[in-house]
């Protein structure tokens, strides 16, 4: 009989901070007493934080793949995933040998992986008949708030991602320590996280051309975005234990180890670190949104 295990799958596009995330939230997790397995997927993660419990690198690596079949890094990558997908008993024989942990998926980053090519999604959902309840965290460089069309685009591929992957989801500006390092933004904080009135981005003085270039174009995409209504950001900054304990509890709503996994002591340990941090327990998803940012 398979236990329920919950979990997180980390994705997003290159550079985006999963690796170091998973490095930061095992040690988070480890801290408040919950068994933590990171399991890569990655096949060209050379320089983890990390140790992976479990590696994709037993299976198949993107080097070898790229030597073998003559393939370029994002056609080798494609194959990766559907050669993982087609073996993925392997890595579940491995998951088996850790039932009752809390396992945290490091993903690559390239993103046609999460907005269209079938592989990855399929294996969540071979995870979720097994019993896994996981959440998608999608982390996407907090620095884009601060370019109109590079935001814009950001929005649709977190809308895609989210569509396409089909997983209790979370969206986060991560590096959010760095945010204004290019610039200061042109509205608040709450503005980027929350996706106000996307119109007001068109019409930022001194903005990259291309927004104004193809001001159509944007305007049709802003419509997209504002009619599915689903995209909204957390924000995170991995040095910050107060910044890792706001999205962890957004997590654990959205995957419900809230409701069924918390053991007691780990129960009691969040709640003493909430304490200590000053967080409300209560699992309001607005809670996380400026607390960083205002530091
Ligand atoms: N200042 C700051 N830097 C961060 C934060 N998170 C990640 N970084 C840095 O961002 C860089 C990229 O982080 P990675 O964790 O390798 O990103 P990734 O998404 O795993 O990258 P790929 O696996 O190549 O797709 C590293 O230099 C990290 O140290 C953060 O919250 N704040
Ligand atoms: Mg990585």
């Amino acid at each position: 009989m398979n236990l329920t295990t919950f979990g997180q799958v980390v994705l997003g596009p290159p550079g985006s901070g999963k690796s170091t995330y998973c490095a930061a939230i095992k040690n988070f997790l480890t801290g408040i007493g919950r068994k933590v397995v990171i399991v890569n997927l990655d096949p060209a993660n050379d320089n983890m934080p990390f140790v992976p419990d479990i590696c994709i690198t037993s299976l198949v690596t993107l080097s070898d793949v790229m030597n073998l079949l003559k393939l370029g890094p994002n056609g080798g990558l494609v194959y990766c995933m559907e050669f993982l997908e087609k073996n993925f008993d392997v890595i579940e024989k491995k998951l088996k040998e850790f039932q009752g942990c809390y396992i945290i998926f490091d993903c690559p980053g390239q993103v046609e992986l999460f907005t269209h090519q079938n592989s990855i999604k399929n294996i969540f959902q071979r995870l979720q008949k097994l019993d896994f309840r996981l959440a998608a965290v999608h982390l996407v460089d907090s620095h884009y708030c601060n370019d109109s069309a590079k935001f814009i685009s950001v929005l649709m591929t977190s809308l895609s991602t989210m569509l396409q992957i089909e997983l209790p989801h979370i969206n986060v500006l991560s590096k959010i320590d760095l945010v204004e390092k290019y610039g200061k933004l042109a509205f608040s904080m709450d503005y980027f996280t929350d996706v106000m009135d996307l119109n007001y981005l068109l019409d930022i003085e001194n903005d990259d051309v291309f927004v104004k270039k193809f001001r159509k174009l944007n305007e049709a995409m802003i419509s997209i975005i504002q009619d599915y209504s689903l995209v909204s950001f957390s924000v995170l900054n991995v040095q910050s234990k107060e910044s890792m304990l706001n999205l962890m509890k957004i997590i654990d709503k959205a995957n419900g180890y809230f409701y069924g996994g918390l053991s007691e002591e780990s129960d009691d340990v969040m709640k003493m670190m909430s304490q200590a941090v000053g967080v409300d327990l209560n699992f309001n998803e607005n809670q996380n949104k400026n607390v960083m940012y205002e530091e």
